[in-house]
């Protein structure tokens, strides 16, 4: 039995699933998740000392590959004085600085301990600063597992086949509308049935939890005219995408401006942070200065601050930007090319240091779309991938992630061992 294999045997006895989040269980590609002791640069260490060239990057943090020495340095200087403190700390101010530097529709941020916790608290003051109750997300959008959002969620909610999670109340899921991605005329509906509800809009503007699907052009532009006629609060969730697609995310990509957004994995360096801003006559009604209650013991916690203002520091000096995207365009013409060679059909969106693949001829612009692409073929190239050392997420519905590390050898090699597992189909 396998290192990997018999810490997956205890750990079923004691975590649900053997698993602490359940996109992790290998349940929709079949087999047992491997164990990781390690993480260096582009590569995971496995439990069974196999080392893989990594596509995950810990679901987005690892921009600068894992365990980055300036990182790992920040933290360690952090740590001589202490873990915690729970009264202000003056890290908490340079992050927040960062932040409001890299992205100028935040005029105030709170900080929280993750990309759930931003979302959760982003929604509820939305509804505070209005007064009205309901809210729009859209089919394979996931913003964690708050109540009011696992409605038809992506991610791992739709990798097991319950968008729609046990647990959430009917009274609550009333109040969250569900429209499809890309679809002006439904968004159009949604505002004239319910003609001043609508507390806030919350979407990914680019969705990276239902594989990596780019909006139609001019769909943002709408989205933004539509919710300020309606005096509607526009939240966009750049957990994922916030300082990974550009500084500023997609809203500087896209030039539009949200009146919140929400932040985590990258600005936590690999520790648990997320964050939540935008303009400060709403972000004033939180407390301890407004009637909308959000907290947490551990937000702006020193070690987590230390180490996201590192990775937001060493992207202030590497913009590394552009050679993320040429990294990414390498990558999606060798999979294309090799799928074009063998006559299968596939997709693969690709923006900077992310893309997904769907293995389906039917072009992907929303969540129904991108179910038409085949899961068996994804599942066995995900594991003929595996085989050969490159480890993508465990689920058609994940977008993939590069990093500064995997520039040169790791990139050349991954894209053998892709093309080589489209051709093996
Ligand atoms: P966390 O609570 O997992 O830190 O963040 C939730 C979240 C919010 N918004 C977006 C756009 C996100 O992508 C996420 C979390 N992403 C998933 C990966 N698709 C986290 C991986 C997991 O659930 O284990």
């Amino acid at each position: 039995m396998s290192v990997s294999d018999s810490l997956f045997a205890r750990a079923l006895q004691l975590i649900p699933g053997g698993v602490n989040s359940p996109v992790r269980a290998f349940r929709s590609v079949g087999g047992a998740p491997f164990f990781v002791k390690r993480a260096e640069g582009a590569h995971l260490i496995t439990a069974d000392d196999r080392t893989l060239i990594d596509f995950v990057c810990t679901w987005g943090p690892a921009i600068h590959g894992h365990n980055h020495p300036r990182i790992r340095a920040a933290i360690a200087t952090a740590l001589e004085n202490g873990t915690s403190f729970g009264t202000p700390n003056p890290y908490e101010v340079e992050m927040a600085e960062l932040i409001v530097r890299f992205v100028p529709s935040i005029q105030k941020v709170r900080m929280c301990n993750s990309g759930t916790e931003a979302t959760m608290s982003a929604i509820r003051l939305a509804r505070g600063f209005t007064k009205r109750d309901k809210i729009i997300k859209f089919a394979g959008c996931y913003h964690g597992h708050s109540d009011s959002l696992l409605i038809k969620a992506g991610s791992g909610a739709l990798t097991h086949g319950n968008p729609d999670s046990a647990g959430v109340p009917a009274s609550f899921a009333r109040e969250t509308i569900v429209l499809p991605y890309n679809d002006r005329g439904a968004l159009d509906a949604a505002f004239a049935a319910n003609p001043g509800q609508i507390a806030g809009v919350i979407i990914e503007p680019y969705c990276g939890n239902v594989g990596f699907i780019m909006p139609d052009a001019g769909y943002l532009e709408y989205l933004r005219k539509v919710t300020s006629e309606h005096g509607t609060v526009l939240i966009f969730d750049e957990v994922m995408t916030g300082f990974r697609l550009a500084k500023g995310g997609v809203q500087e990509l896209e030039h539009i401006t949200p009146d919140l957004t929400t932040l985590g994995k990258i600005i936590g360096g690999g520790l648990p942070v997320g964050a939540f801003g935008g303009r400060a006559d709403i972000m004033d009604h939180l407390a301890p200065l407004g009637p909308v209650y959000q907290a947490g013991t551990l937000s702006g916690n020193p070690l987590a601050m230390a180490a996201g203002i590192a990775a937001l520091r060493l992207l202030d000096e590497e913009n590394p930007y552009a050679r993320l995207d040429a990294l990414g365009r390498q990558l999606r013409e060798a999979v294309l090319d090799a799928a074009k060679a063998k006559g299968i059909a596939l997709q693969c969106p690709q923006r900077g240091a992310m893309f997904s693949l769907f293995f389906t001829a039917t072009p992907v612009r929303d969540y129904a779309t991108a179910l038409t692409g085949d899961a068996a073929l994804f599942k066995k190239f995900f594991h003929t991938c595996l085989d050969h050392g490159v480890y993508l997420a465990p689920s058609p519905y994940e977008a993939a992630f590069l990093s500064t590390a995997h520039a040169g050898a790791d990139l050349d090699r991954a894209c053998e061992v892709m093309a080589a597992a489209i051709r093996a189909l």
